[in-house]
């Protein structure tokens, strides 16, 4: 496949921004390949520079729920643009998205909003922290919590794909106060409790993680959380940045029936915008500046074009009641045709998949943990990525990513999908058969 100008725009982007990107898990150095520049977006499609369409398994990291580009989502935007772009005082958008987001997430009695899922779970520790009096945070390995410095210990995503799960630049006095235990495992759980009581401010998990892959907990997991940080005095944090509106309309929370202390939220909520938020017990949240001490503030947070952005997409979700079920039908559709394919090349696999979310491990053991995601064939993925890309499917560049479907997928791109993974197969065979 020719990529001539994105080879150029990459080139030109490396002269001025660091990495040439702006992110690194845009990078693609983990399926050895420089990354693909866009044109736009429509649908399920994504368009490069030079030409070429690809079905997007990507969708902005899972923010994109309704596709690149809807028509309600897009006028919304262009509508709030024309008001005003930032005003840095109140509008009645924010309570809008807030009721919104409230009577769909019901833990959520009281939230604030940011820029970013970064942002929310940066302050989410903060407030935690401030609550309770206490200083440590438990996160779990190769959960991703953005990038703020008490979670890039042991850090999926980006960070895990470049090999830096704990990054340079984070003291040893903020990575002290992160302790970090095995996903899946609850007597680990128990055991940090007993070693560090009356330290723990919080636990906070990924409910789903995505960000070593897909990983699912096992049963009764999350409720193990819940009854030990309530006995011990902790928050329990549900990071929902992706899994909030993309696995139900409630979240994680509301497929397993927990009720955090506090949950965070990002990509979706802002339907393609920069919009995070963290929200929960009303008693927790008042302890945020202006009512309470801990304090926590942004020029852009609520800006108007953002809410304006998550009200049509939450709008969209609450007004169609069969979204999930015809997303989580569309998806098993597409596992289960992956999965078909990929025995019949005799490639050993594990799927694991949430609602419209799925990552393909190319491994024989079931994938719990991050140990057991890093057995996954990164040589592997890295050939399948490149072929895929070949026959015009865009998949998460990394094996540690969640790829994601959106509503504007259609069973027939669902199948010319496998029919290309199909073809791959066939021609990754050949390859290593000459
Ligand atoms: N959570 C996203 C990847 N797993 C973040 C995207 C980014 O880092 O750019």
């Amino acid at each position: 496949m020719r990529l001539e100008r994105s080879i150029a725009a990459f080139a030109r982007a490396r002269a001025t921004i660091a990495g040439g990107v702006n992110s690194p898990v845009r990078a693609l150095g983990a399926v050895g390949l420089s990354p693909v520049f866009m044109k736009s977006g429509s649908g399920a499609m994504l368009y490069d520079l030079d030409g070429h369409e690809y079905l997007d398994y990507v969708m902005s990291w899972g923010a994109l729920l309704l596709g690149h580009a809807h028509p309600a989502v897009t006028r919304a935007i262009v509508n709030a643009a024309m008001r005003g772009t930032s005003f840095g005082t109140p509008t009645e958008l924010e309570s809008e998205l807030a009721e919104l987001v409230a009577s769909m997430m019901p833990s959520i009695e009281r939230l604030r909003f940011v820029s970013s899922g970064t942002e929310a779970t940066m302050s989410a520790a903060r407030l935690a922290r401030g609550f309770t009096g206490r200083p440590k945070i438990v996160k779990f390995a190769g959960c991703y919590h953005g990038h703020a410095d008490s979670f890039l210990i042991a850090a999926g995503s980006g960070a895990l794909t470049h090999g830096t799960p704990d990054s340079p630049g984070v003291t040893p006095g903020t990575a002290r106060d992160t302790l970090v235990l095995p996903f899946n495992d609850a007597p680990a759980v128990g055991r940090a409790f007993e070693s560090n009581r009356g330290q723990i401010a919080a636990v906070i998990v990924e409910p789903y993680p995505a960000n070593m892959g897909l990983v699912l907990p096992r049963d009764g997991y999350l409720r193990h959380l819940h009854e030990l940080c309530s006995e011990h005095g902790a928050l329990l944090i549900f990071d929902e940045v992706i899994t909030g509106f993309r696995v139900a309309r409630g979240g994680a929370q509301a497929r397993e029936g927990i009720v955090p202390d506090l949950t965070t939220l990002g990509k979706i909520i802002g339907g393609g915008l920069p919009v995070g938020a963290f929200g929960g017990r009303a008693d927790v949240m008042a302890q945020l500046s202006p009512d309470g001490p801990v304090y926590q503030a942004g020029t852009l947070s609520g800006n108007p074009i953002a809410m304006a952005a998550g009200l049509a997409t939450l709008g969209v979700i609450a007004a169609d009641a069969a979204l999930y079920d015809r997303l989580e039908e569309l998806t098993l559709r597409l596992t289960d045709g992956l999965g078909a394919v990929m025995s019949e090349h005799a490639v050993q696999h594990v799927c694991n998949r949430a609602g419209s979310m799925f990552t393909m491990y190319f491994t024989s053991a079931p994938v719990g943990d991050l140990e057991s995601a890093l057995r996954s064939d990164r040589t592997l993925y890295a050939r399948y990525f490149s072929a895929m890309l070949d026959r015009g499917v865009y998949l998460a560049p990394s094996p540690f990513e969640a790829n994601f479907l959106s509503a504007a997928h259609t069973p027939q791109e669902i199948d010319r999908t496998v029919a290309a993974a199909d073809a791959s197969f066939s021609h990754l065979v050949a390859a290593q058969a000459r």
